[in-house]
């Protein structure tokens, strides 16, 4: 299965990332986890993508996408893939369409995990990353709002969104996902994807 995960900040597409990519025995490519691994290293791409992520902000377009297309042509990706974190804008979901066509492996689905503002709050306070300072959350929920959401409809389009209700427990929105997952084994839609 190749599969999308979209949220706003704090929504928890990491958390429910580490569960399913180990039932599905799926690759998972977290993009903010990449970064932040190569700001701490100080990488090229660490040292350009540092600002931006500690101002709230997206990284350029043409960096990520870089890093993803070197890291979906691994041979882990192969046996499937969870994208927690990419595509975050439209020309982001635009250049990983170019990509996936040229390999011939579309994607199987993508799920939005939807949660109220109030409670991205909460839980952004709570774990207290270095880019969770309340102004830095601001401007994250603002860049989700403006960039970010205009590809659910982008996907939606195409047939592949499906809405998880992210307000509930972790155990919770990780049954919905593996209901829609699930039933996506069942049909066989997935095996054609492979
Ligand atoms: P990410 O690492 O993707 O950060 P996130 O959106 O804040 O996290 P996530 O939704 O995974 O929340 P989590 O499970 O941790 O991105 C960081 C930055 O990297 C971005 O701001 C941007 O600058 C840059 N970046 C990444 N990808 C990019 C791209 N494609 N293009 C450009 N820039 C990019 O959960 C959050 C908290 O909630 C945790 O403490 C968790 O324990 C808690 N939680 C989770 N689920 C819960 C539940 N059901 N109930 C209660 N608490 C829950």
């Amino acid at each position: 299965m190749r599969i999308v995960f979209i949220g706003p900040p704090g929504a928890g597409k990491g958390t429910q990332a580490e569960r399913l990519v180990a039932r599905y025995q799926l690759a998972h490519l977290s993009t903010g986890e990449m970064l932040r691994v190569a700001c701490e290293a100080k990488t090229a791409v660490g040292i350009k993508a540092d600002k931006y992520m500690n101002g709230g902000q997206l990284v350029p377009d043409e960096l990520i996408i870089e890093v993803i297309r070197e890291r979906l042509g691994q041979p882990d990706c192969k046996i499937g893939y969870l994208l927690d974190g990419f595509p975050r804008t439209i020309a982001q979901g635009e250049a990983l369409d170019s990509m996936l066509d040229e390999w011939h492996s579309p994607l199987s689905v993508v799920l939005e995990l939807h949660v109220p503002e109030e409670e991205l709050l909460k839980r952004l306070a709570a774990r207290g990353r270095e880019d969770d300072r309340p102004e830095v959350i601001r401007l994250r929920l603002e860049s989700y709002r403006s960039q970010t959401e205009p590809l659910l409809e982008y996907y939606d389009a195409k047939g592949l969104l499906r809405r998880l209700d992210g307000s509930g427990t972790v155990d919770d929105v990780f049954s919905q996902a593996r209901a829609v997952l699930d039933s996506l084994v069942t049909s066989g839609s997935n095996r054609s994807h492979r």
